[in-house]
């Protein structure tokens, strides 16, 4: 156990029922989580974090919708509704997720011009969050993912994580998804492909 965290994936307000970019059953898997976190050593979180005007805001776009494309300078970006804006409720982390815990917590998708669904890069792909090094010099070698979303943050995390050279299990009764246009399932696939291990 000493080599293994578990990494807790944006299980905050606005992912939760009643928020801003809410995934259906959200909440339901944060009593899961919480056994979790007693049973890991190492628990690290990762939490949603964008600047009010986002780029990766619809409204940041004239005459965009939550939920199109939009060209970036990395590539195709969905557009989301205003979320997790620094500071606000619903950034903060579900009232019932026993966090005290947590070793770690990783903000992402702060620089205004790059979003980020991974905890170890940003979408640009190439700038780090840090994690992978944080793992490495703790001797972390294998991480397991439980979260919002399954084929968003946590699954682009855990394909990260594998390429990191870390085992990386993700707990798919601990996870909720989003699903637009097929995205869970082509996920899913993505992961078993790669050698994400779905539990
Ligand atoms: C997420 C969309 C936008 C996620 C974050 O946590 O999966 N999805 N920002
Ligand atoms: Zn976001």
């Amino acid at each position: 156990m000493a080599k293994d965290a578990l990494i807790v994936v944006d299980v905050q307000n606005d992912f939760c029922p009643g928020g801003a970019l809410a995934v259906e059953g959200g909440h339901e898997i944060i009593p899961i989580i919480n056994k979790l976190i007693m049973r890991f050593d190492h628990v690290i979180l990762t939490q949603d974090w964008h600047p009010g005007g986002h780029s990766s805001f619809a409204s940041t776009h004239p005459g965009k919708a939550p939920f199109e494309t939009v060209p970036m300078f990395y590539g195709n970006q969905t557009l989301w509704p205003d979320h997790c804006i620094q500071g606000s409720v619903g950034a903060e982390f579900h009232a019932e997720l026993e966090w005290t815990k947590a070793e770690l917590v990783i903000r992402k998708g702060f620089r205004h011009h790059i979003d980020s669904y991974s905890a170890f890069y940003e979408n640009d792909r190439q700038t780090p969050t840090g994690l992978a090094g944080y793992l490495r010099d703790r001797g972390i070698t294998n991480v397991t993912f439980a979260g919002l979303a399954t084929d968003y943050c946590v699954a682009y995390s855990a394909l990260d994580a594998v390429e990191h050279g870390f085992a990386a299990d993700v707990l798919l009764d601990a996870c909720r998804g989003i699903n637009l246009g097929g995205s869970l399932a082509a996920m899913l696939g993505e992961m078993r492909k790669a050698g994400v291990t779905l539990v």
